[in-house]
């Protein structure tokens, strides 16, 4: 039976299992990536875990989250990663040298080599033929001094592009589609595999925007094929000898299928506040708009910016409607610079940004209270762009900028009838050979041009807590019962008041699931030990471990919820607390504040394979919750964690 190309580069990389669905399967990774939010605690554990080389073929490590340093903090959270990059062995990317996904696409992605990041769009350069996956930092951690990577083996979808995508509707349109169709949750446990004539029609620019936005739908990763465009953009970029050619076998099985025909998509858009609440633009037109940002990790290179500077050329932002562009990286925005096009967009009325996540996480540019914000980003939770009340759509830089125009939200196809001299863009590639440009990254410092060879410890720069093993009793109160789909944003915000304290866990953890109930935190220090209790899909969003880490250091001991998001359960796997499954009417059943008691004696349940736990509430009711994990998770459970496990494993225990 012939292979997908997911199967084909799982099967060059496995080091334990096979490639059956289900099956957990350990995988070598050739690069890893890191940035600054996630990263002071990927080297923090390196260095836990007697690490002192990075043994990966390459690892960088970007600063793009908070690159502002508005305070000490994040300024000595930045020299911290610097110096643990120089002293372990891995590229660093300066603050305000762009977004960790772009600058790694442009500089070292390459296709069929395994990517693993601390990062949950880590999965960008899907796009350009590389099997890239996003975890928590421990697992990071752990590949970059040599270890395996664990999963799930995923169901390998198929998602057949036909036909080609008609005036005014992008890639864009094609991953709100499928949003639109599949939900938040209509990933989990799978990798999208694209193939069909429509991969063609699209660049690498387009196809990562899709790989960057399969994250959104809980996806393990995204991967295209590699082609004619793929040596074309490698090239663009004088990596033309990175390229491979890769395409599943024409006999490929797979899970299931979703056949897209481009030349039905039309411009769409995501409302308010989850980015599958797609809908067609002209359904919310003539909203009000008050700010339109066009950039982040998924629309952000060059290619996604020039579309918006074309319809501006000799027009101007509408008076009303304030519009900003991020770029995702600096060497874009060098060369919209030497194309002439910031030049242009600015005489239009747009203002520029450095290269940073910062807007997609509330830092800069908090939109003002109760109005609308259009952003070509991928997530739009209630909350994360620095208010609470905020509205939030997603969209394509296309229908971005046609917002800015009209100041409302408005149908591109329907702005061009009226002006009458609007045109739709072409899709124009651009050139890391326009000129005046440097080959050379100068914001990329080189292991051999390391600066620093010690680690640079600032005072918030704090330890990684330690759990104790497992006992045999588990028991406590419910501390917190949630609905559907949180996020990590709702466990543990990214907004600037809270990313300083990233790498200092006491103080960070006084804002755990501070944005549901803002007393929780003393709560849970308050009561000795306890539960929290989630319907579907907990989790979801980021790969920051701090969601994980912060419950267990104010003394949770484990999750009951309906089901959970991929990366956050191993994160509660990697942290010693228990990720147990519940069904929809227990969960309506128990409320907060209940005695939860597991009745087993839980260390050896858990670690001889048990499935069903029973679990009894308030000692009046009972109710079966399950446990779904490899006997490597239950280990590291059993151990109080992948850190004391793994020093365990080192220790020969
Ligand atoms: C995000 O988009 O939520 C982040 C901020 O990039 C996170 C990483 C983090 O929390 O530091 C992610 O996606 O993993
Ligand atoms: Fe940065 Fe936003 Fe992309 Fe996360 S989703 S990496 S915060 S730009």
């Amino acid at each position: 039976m012939g292979q997908t190309l997911t199967e084909k580069i799982l099967d060059d990389h496995l080091v334990e299992g096979d490639l059956e669905t289900g099956e957990e399967i350990g995988i070598e990774i050739d690069q890893v990536l890191t940035q600054d939010t996630t990263g002071t605690l990927v080297w923090l554990q390196f260095e836990a875990l007697g690490l002192d080389e990075v043994q990966t073929e390459l690892a960088a490590q970007y600063c793009d989250h908070q690159t502002y340093q508005f305070d000490f903090k994040n300024t000595d959270d930045h020299r911290f990663l610097r110096s643990a990059a120089g002293t372990f062995g891995a590229y660093y990317s300066r603050p305000g040298n762009g977004i960790c996904h772009n600058v790694h696409k442009e500089n070292f992605a390459a296709p069929g080599k395994t990517l693993l990041g601390s990062d949950s769009h880590t999965p960008t350069p899907g796009g350009l033929g590389q099997l890239a996956i996003g975890s928590g930092g421990l697992d990071v951690s752990v590949a970059m001094g040599g270890g395996a990577y664990y999963i799930e083996m995923p169901e390998v979808v198929n998602v057949h592009l036909e036909g080609e995508l008609p005036e005014w509707a992008t890639a864009k349109d094609i991953a709100l589609h499928l949003l639109g169709e599949l939900t938040v949750k209509g990933g989990v446990g799978k990798i999208f595999e694209y193939t069909g004539p429509g991969v063609e029609s699209l660049t690498v620019p387009e196809r990562t925007t899709i790989t960057n936005l399969g994250t959104e739908l809980g996806a393990t990763s995204s991967i295209f094929p590699t082609d004619e465009k793929t040596k074309d953009w490698l090239s663009r970029i004088g990596r033309e000898d990175d390229y491979v050619d890769l395409s599943p076998d024409e006999d490929a099985e797979y899970a299931d299928q979703i056949t897209v025909d481009l030349s039905e998509l039309e411009p769409l858009i995501a409302c308010p506040s989850m980015p599958d609440k797609v809908v067609p633009v002209s359904e919310v037109a003539g909203e009000d708009v008050e700010q339109v940002i066009i950039g982040s990790c998924t629309n952000g290179a060059y290619e996604d910016i020039l579309p918006g500077a074309k319809m501006l050329k000799g027009r101007t932002v509408e008076k009303k409607t304030e519009m900003v562009v991020a770029p995702g990286s600096k060497q874009a925005s060098e060369m919209l610079a030497r194309e002439g096009w910031t030049a242009e967009m600015m005489a239009a009325g747009v203002n520029f940004s450095e290269a940073t996540c910062g807007a997609c996480i509330g830092i800069g540019h908090v939109p003002g209270s109760d109005s609308v914000s259009l952003r070509t980003f991928n997530r739009n939770f209630e909350g994360r762009s620095g208010i609470e009340d905020d509205n939030v759509y997603l969209c394509s830089p296309e229908v971005a900028t046609a917002a800015a125009i009209a100041g409302e939200i408005v149908d591109p196809r329907d702005l061009a009838d009226d002006l009458g001299d609007l045109e739709a863009p072409e899709f124009e590639m651009g050139s890391k050979y326009s000129e005046g440009m440097g080959q050379e990254d100068p914001d990329i410092i080189a292991p051999d041009e390391a600066v620093d060879d010690e680690l640079i410890k600032g005072p918030n720069i704090g330890d990684v807590p330690l759990k104790d093993e497992m006992g045999s009793e588990l028991s406590g109160p419910n501390l917190l019962k949630m609905e559907d789909n949180i996020t990590t944003d709702h466990i543990i915000p990214a907004t600037q008041d809270i990313l300083m304290y990233r790498s200092n866990i006491p103080k960070l953890s006084e804002f755990t699931l501070s944005r549901v109930d803002e007393d929780f935190a003393q709560r849970a220090l308050d009561s000795d030990g306890g539960f929290l209790v989630a319907g579907e899909n907990y989790g979801q969003g980021s790969s920051r471990e701090h969601a994980a880490l912060c419950p267990m250091y104010l003394g949770v001991e484990g999750v009951l919820a309906q089901s959970f998001a991929r990366i956050h359960k191993a994160n509660l796997f990697n942290f010693g607390l228990i990720p147990l499954e519940i069904d929809a009417s227990d969960y309506e059943q128990i409320e907060q504040g209940d005695d939860i008691e597991i009745v087993d004696d839980v260390a050896d349940a858990v670690r001889s394979g048990q499935e069903e736990f029973t679990v009894r509430v308030n000692d009046e009711w009972e109710l079966t919750a399950t446990l779904d994990a490899s006997e490597r998770e239950r280990r590291i459970l059993a151990d109080g964690g992948k850190l004391s496990h793994t020093k365990k494993q080192a220790e020969g225990g």
